[in-house]
């Protein structure tokens, strides 16, 4: 069975913000994960440009209402293909074949007598493009959904017939339960339509930014309503009304749109099929706004995030993880920068990126990079049945849409990971010499980092593949097939030696952030004061500063020190051909195996000097306060050898 999946089509009155980004993260997460799954998929989003809205913004912009929209779709489209989102189409409502489609479907509806011309008179939002009943407006006056001041509109327009569907929308609801989804949300949907519905004004004549009538109805003077214009887009795209191609994806497996417009989703556009007797689709998925101090970001509050500036700081797919993470699907969540940057901390660099490290050194240290998965079903048979029980587990999330559920469980396999490495401690199985059960860990934890990276991947497509590639695979159908449904196990390979993926986002914040994400902290500012006072008691020269040569190093392998409960012995990667022994008195704080393939900073002018007897050729910088001591790390992967300063 094929899956069509699509987003609203965007508003071409202002660029693209947070919100527009989740629509489309989520549907190209689902199409990615229904690719995975072998399905057929078809990704249709767009850009929605008639109406008096698009109309009004083009002419405060100064444009020509065509050449304003064509501007500001390009910015949506450039800004999906940055962003590696695998739609099939683009489609937008001036396109010809989409205003043909809509002029058919005008006729077809007609012709089965669900449209007829009367007059409206009624309170019209301009923002909303939506007509209101006198009892809903605020104050006699003001718009319920969006606050905004409405007018009184009398005109000749062409009605469909919605009455008519009350029963047979209301029928629909009850017997596909998950035909709305989250569930919570079909109620409000229910007891709209149960509170009765009126016919829906389809044309306008109080302005042309619109598709003209069919030519067959001889009736020049009104143009289409932009909902029927916009949802019908959904098909457009497919070839209706002109060569139907693309029809056989119809139904849409699911639909994305955010709370507001649900009830045009639910309602008026299972209305609009039943009349064209097209199938409806098998899914609404409804999710909540992004907020920014509680209130919705939105394009005409001017309080938006743009995507774009998030991700060139902090990594398009750092983004896509936190949003998708943060947030149970339907609820509202609000964008905190606190809270992105402790995800990516935390679940990123700690939970992902360290097991990945960890397994790097120490099959580097064990095997030379080499990783055989032979003994791991006989010493690891409780972890592999754990891990596999939450593999199978995570398509129910992803089919009810909930990715902070999916990720949060995939989380769980990596937990898996980093004990097995703590109970089954391969350093010491290797001096025990028990070098089968030290290597089937470390197999063990290739194991899971394959097959998460797999389940990983609709999410983090672009980071995933690097894994896939340091572990010798390719994230696909068939490495789905084998490595999660059949539960094999990597074929025996060489791991590919990679710098640590996750960055760490270290504190003070970048200063680069997005100023709309930034957050004030008072608390901290008096103690930098201080800091800086003592300092001033005490400069130097510049020169003097320079004397001192710093560069990155990469540690490539670590020991302990015999008897030594403070220091540890490191070779050292400077970018010189031979490496650098550098003893440094980090025990107490670091595992040796954690420290192979890391970056530091290193004092590279030193005199060499002996440690208990053993030289060391540098020194390599940290901090250390009451709550231990930190190695200083470049904050993204250098080459070995580059300067600091
Ligand atoms: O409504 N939080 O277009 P649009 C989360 N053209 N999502 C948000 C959001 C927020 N703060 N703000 C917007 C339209 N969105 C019509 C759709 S479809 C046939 C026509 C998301 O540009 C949300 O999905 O105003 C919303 O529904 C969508 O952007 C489109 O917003």
């Amino acid at each position: 069975m094929s899956k069509y999946i699509t987003t609203p089509i965007y508003y071409v009155n202002g660029e693209a913000h947070i919100g527009h980004a989740y629509t489309t993260f989520m549907a190209d997460t689902l199409t990615r994960y229904e690719k995975l799954k072998g399905e057929d998929t078809y990704f249709l989003t767009g850009t929605d440009e008639h109406g008096q809205k698009i109309e009004e913004s083009a002419q405060k912009n100064g444009k020509p209402t065509q050449e304003f929209a064509d501007e500001i779709s390009a910015t949506f489209k450039n800004l999906w293909d940055e962003f590696g989102i695998c739609y099939d189409q683009f489609i937008r409502t001036t396109d010809e074949d989409h205003k043909k489609g809509v002029q058919k479907a005008f006729e077809v509806m007609y012709a089965k007598g669900d449209i007829y011309k009367d007059f409206y008179e009624g309170h019209y939002c301009v923002s909303c493009e939506t007509f209101f009943p006198e009892t809903q407006l605020i104050d006699g006056e003001y718009c319920p959904d969006c606050g905004r001041s409405t007018s009184v509109i009398k005109e000749e327009s062409y009605f469909f017939r919605l009455s008519k569907y009350e029963n047979a929308l209301l029928d629909h609801y009850s017997q596909n339960p998950d035909f709305i989804l989250p569930r919570s949300r079909a109620n409000e949907v229910i007891n709209f339509v149960k509170g009765g519905l009126r016919d829906l004004s389809v044309t306008r004549t109080s302005f042309t930014w619109g598709v003209k009538m069919p030519e067959s109805m001889h009736d020049e003077k009104h143009v289409m309503y932009v909902w029927l214009d916009a949802l019908l887009n959904y098909i457009t795209a497919l070839g209706y009304g002109k060569d139907d191609a693309k029809m056989n994806y119809w139904p849409a497996s699911t639909q994305f749109v955010g709370k507001d417009i649900l009830r045009f989703h639910a309602i008026y556009w299972p209305a609009f099929l039943m009349s064209l007797d097209l199938p409806l689709p098998k899914q609404i998925g409804a999710h909540g706004w992004w907020t920014r101090d509680g209130e919705k970001m939105s394009k005409s509050k001017g309080n938006v995030i743009a995507p774009k500036e998030v991700a060139d700081v902090y990594g398009a797919e750092n983004l896509r993880y936190f949003m998708l993470r943060e947030v149970p699907f339907g609820q509202d969540g609000d964008f905190s920068q606190r809270a992105f940057i402790d995800r990516i901390n935390s679940e990123l660099s700690n939970d992902l990126g360290n097991l990945l490290n960890r397994i790097i050194g120490m099959s580097g240290k064990y095997s030379e990079y080499e990783i055989d998965s032979v003994d791991v079903a006989k010493f690891h048979k409780k972890e592999l049945d754990a891990m596999n029980s939450v593999l199978d587990s995570l398509d129910t999330y992803m089919e009810n849409l909930q990715t902070h559920r999916y990720l949060e469980e995939l989380w769980r396999v990596f937990a898996i990971g980093n004990k097995a490495i703590e109970e089954h401690a391969p350093w010491v199985k290797m001096k025990e010499e028990k070098k089968d059960e030290a290597l089937a860990t470390v197999a063990l934890v290739a194991n899971i980092l394959a097959k998460a990276s797999i389940m990983l991947s609709p999410v983090m497509p672009k980071i995933t593949n690097v894994i896939a590639d340091a572990l010798n695979f390719k994230i696909d159908n068939s490495s789905y097939q084998e490595l999660i449904l059949d539960k094999k196990l990597l074929k025996l390979f060489n791991i590919k030696v990679v710098p640590p993926l996750f960055p760490r986002v270290e504190e003070p914040l970048m200063p680069e952030a997005p100023k709309a994400m930034l957050e004030t902290k008072p608390k901290e500012e008096k103690k930098e004061v201080k800091a800086e006072k003592q300092e001033m008691d005490n400069l130097i020269e510049i020169g003097q500063f320079f004397e001192t040569s710093l560069k990155v190093g990469v540690i490539v392998e670590a020991e302990e020190v015999p008897k030594s409960k403070k220091l540890l012995k490191l070779q050292v990667d400077l970018g010189e051909g031979t490496l650098r022994q550098v003893v440094a008195g980090i025990r107490e704080y670091y595992e040796p195996q954690d420290l192979v393939n890391t970056q530091v900073c290193v004092v590279a002018n030193l005199k060499p000097a002996k440690l208990m007897g053993m030289t060391s050729e540098g020194m390599l910088l940290a901090a250390k306060d009451e709550d231990g001591l930190c190695l200083v790390r470049p904050e993204k992967p250098k080459k070995a050898g580059t300067p600091i300063g």
